[in-house]
């Protein structure tokens, strides 16, 4: 009996020493130590012993166990404290490493021009004025001198909501707006930026939904000679300082005169590219004086008051100003485009 207690003393040892984690420990501990236990079943052999013998056996018995699990106790720490070590090794911090960059976002290119435009402005004395989207027939068409059945109309295919409600398609309503606040006093100096929307086909220089820029002056003695020189300033400091402007006659229902400005090619410097359609001019801008019946609608007395205005796409700019070749690149949101525009580090 004795023999088969110190086989079962090195078998359980043997075992412990080979355990790699605490389940397996337990359950040796389980197998041997256990009610149900080897141990326990050679001791069902007691009665056969004499009564010299059994309280022998019964001491060894007992050796056998406090023995393994001492085994088992050293067992249990070691374990336990290689558990600590992997996970003080796992959630270890090497706090020499380099930083991981942070990506940084940029402004969109359109903001980018938006923002360069209306600065530039509003360092001219103007003020930013913005109104709704979803405009009334009147504010968009009536009062900028464009009749109901009036055919300039249909050049501005419209997204209709109802008869009288519409997603403005330039952003002149803000300008009728902001003269009818004024109820006919004082001067006005505004550049009015935002979202407009025609019913067009998109294609590379057509996109249903787009940005405009228009600007408005009223007073009581504006010449076109100020329209001309505020434009000249516009145009050298968007394009570049020795960029020289022409204004051309042109037609808009809500200004008379009209014009259009077109700058010289900064590609040919006016030799004639195929960016200027071999011209040397690149048309900007259209613009003019507030046609008088713009003023009346809006409650301005057109024998004292006058005034000018313009009207521009950023998108147009932009893509002169960074080269880009298809108008769909600033609503499509691919970042291999946006990214181009970012500040240089
Ligand atoms: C009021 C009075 C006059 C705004 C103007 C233009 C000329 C013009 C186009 C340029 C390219 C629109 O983005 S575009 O398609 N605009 O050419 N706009 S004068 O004149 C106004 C506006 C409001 C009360």
């Amino acid at each position: 009996m004795q023999e088969r207690l110190k086989e079962l003393q090195a078998e359980a040892i043997e075992k412990v020493e080979q355990a790699s984690s605490l389940k397996e420990l337990n359950d040796i501990r389980v197998a041997y130590l256990g009610k149900k236990g080897p141990i326990t079943e050679v001791l069902r052999g007691m009665g056969k012993l004499s009564a010299e013998e059994r309280p022998v056996i019964g001491a060894f018995a007992n050796e056998v166990r406090a023995a393994i699990s001492a085994k088992m106790e050293a067992k249990q720490a070691e374990l336990e404290e290689a558990a600590v070590q992997a996970k003080l090794a796992s959630e270890t911090i090497d706090v020499t490493l380099p930083g991981r960059p942070v990506k940084l976002g940029n402004h969109h290119p359109l903001t980018k021009i938006i923002e360069e435009i209306e600065d530039l402005f509003i360092g001219m004395g103007y003020e930013v004025a913005e109104g709704p989207e979803v405009e009334q027939d009147y504010y968009n068409f009536e009062a900028l001198n464009l009749p109901k059945g009036h055919p300039a109309r249909d050049m501005q295919d419209s997204f209709y909501i109802t008869e009288d409600i519409l997603l403005r398609t330039h952003t002149s309503p803000v300008q009728a707006r902001t003269m009818e606040k004024h109820e006919g006093k004082g001067s006005i100096k505004i550049i009015c930026p935002g979202k407009v929307y025609r019913r067009d086909n998109d294609d590379a220089t057509h996109s249903h939904q787009f940005m405009q820029i228009e600007g408005l002056v009223v007073g009581e003695n504006i010449r076109m000679s100020d329209l001309k020189g505020t434009l000249e300033v516009f145009a050298k400091k968007i394009f570049g300082e020795d960029r020289e402007i022409r204004l051309r006659p042109s037609f808009f229902p809500f200004t008379e005169p009209s014009v259009e400005m077109d700058i010289s090619c900064k590609i040919c410097g006016g030799h004639g590219c195929s960016v200027c359609k071999h011209t040397g001019w690149i048309e900007i801008l259209g613009a003019g004086m507030v046609h008088p019946n713009v003023l009346e609608m809006a409650g301005y007395d057109s024998r004292v008051f006058n005034g000018f205005a313009f009207g521009m796409g950023p998108e147009r700019i932009a893509m002169l100003k960074y080269g880009v070749d298809d108008i769909r690149h600033f609503y499509t949101n691919d970042v291999r485009f946006l990214k181009q525009f970012a500040v240089e580090e």
